[in-house]
């Protein structure tokens, strides 16, 4: 057994957190010889039912996991952290506009970027949940510069998983049977899910299908608005789903990639395929040895360029009214 690792939860009462603490306590993430040590970070008036979640998490009785703290502190709570699920954040409530949605968010994540810069290891890994993600993973990063900007990461695991599962499903194949499905830009409905390069049973997804019409429309439609299907109909957005993605984003990112496998993760743009740098974007990666590397040299027909510019568009103008928010 190893010396346990520190991993914070923020938004640790919240629903998508109830999903995943059980993944991290039973071994699902870290693997069952890596025991953690979790830190429950959520606002004050929520301390009473995360004392509840602390009771569940002892009920469960399971050998990895060591020590509980739940705190509303965020020094205590990113004290020595190895990783950091950020799923907290402030809702959308009815009639805010996108500026003061973005204005609440990017407040929070300039304090728990601050406190990830005092008090986290430096090789800390960050996956942001909380909505809009890319543009507070790229806060987040930008108030904590001791850290590299690499270890700053937005989920955009859900909506590869809901398209896989979408491919499949018009296959007529076990899941796992497609891989390497991307999806670029920012976790939101002007994201691009691409399946041009995927491949199901060693064949291109394309000419499986057979039908390009049905996957620039319907599929990239569907997983745009998978999300708000998920809360039309359970009035509740997606948590069971978006806490199996976080635990696939955080295993991979730990564990490393299959040979000829890639997956897609918001990260920091470096200028690959001309993406403009210093907005968070998803790519297609490979993972070794803890580290991710954005894959190269895949083809952008003419309908992805204009797609890609889209969601690009968005993440410049999220970045401009998040910095006219912190910096006015
Ligand atoms: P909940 O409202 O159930 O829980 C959020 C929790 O965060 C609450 O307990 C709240 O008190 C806490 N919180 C708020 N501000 C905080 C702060 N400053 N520090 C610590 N805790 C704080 O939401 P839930 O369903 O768990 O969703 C959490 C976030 O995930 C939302 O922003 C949601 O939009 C986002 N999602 C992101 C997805 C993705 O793929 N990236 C998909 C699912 C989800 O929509």
């Amino acid at each position: 057994m190893s010396e346990p690792i520190n991993v914070v939860v923020t938004g640790a009462a919240g629903q998508i957190a109830y999903s995943l603490l059980y993944q991290l306590a039973s071994g699902s993430v870290f693997g069952q010889n890596q025991p953690i040590n979790l830190r429950l970070l959520d606002l004050p008036f929520a301390m009473e039912p995360l004392q509840g979640v602390v009771m569940e998490l002892e009920d469960l009785a399971l050998p990895i996991l060591r020590e509980v703290i739940p705190t509303s502190d965020p020094e205590i709570a990113f004290k020595d952290a190895s990783a950091a699920f950020l799923v907290g954040a402030m809702p959308r409530k009815e009639g805010m506009e996108r500026k003061d949605l973005l204005s609440a968010n990017v407040k929070i994540f300039k304090v728990q970027g601050e406190a990830l810069d005092k008090f986290a290891r430096k090789d800390v890994k960050v996956l942001v949940v909380g909505n809009p993600a890319n543009t507070n993973a790229l806060i987040c990063s930008h108030y904590a510069p001791s850290i590299p900007k690499e270890n700053f990461t937005a989920m955009t695991r859900l909506d590869q998983n809901r398209a896989q599962a979408v491919l499949a499903s018009r296959l007529g194949v076990q899941v796992d049977k497609v891989k390497n499905v991307i999806i670029w830009g920012n976790h939101s409905s002007t994201q691009y899910p691409d399946a041009s390069h995927a491949i199901v049973n060693d064949q291109s997804v394309p000419i499986a299908v057979n039908d390009d019409a049905w996957l620039n429309g319907v599929f990239v439609e569907t997983i745009q608005k998978r999300g708000a299907a998920v809360i039309a109909a359970r009035k509740n957005s997606s948590a069971m789903s978006a806490a199996n993605a976080a635990a696939d984003h955080m295993r991979d990112w730990f564990n490393g990639t299959k040979p000829g496998q890639f997956i897609s993760m918001g990260v920091v743009s470096d200028g690959s395929y001309g993406i403009p740098k210093d907005i968070v974007f998803s790519f297609p990666v490979t993972i070794k040895d803890k580290t991710y590397t954005i894959v190269q040299g895949l083809e952008i027909n003419d309908f992805a360029k204009t797609k890609l510019a889209i969601t690009v568009k968005e993440l410049e103008d999220e970045r401009t009214e998040a910095h006219s928010v912190l910096m006015p």
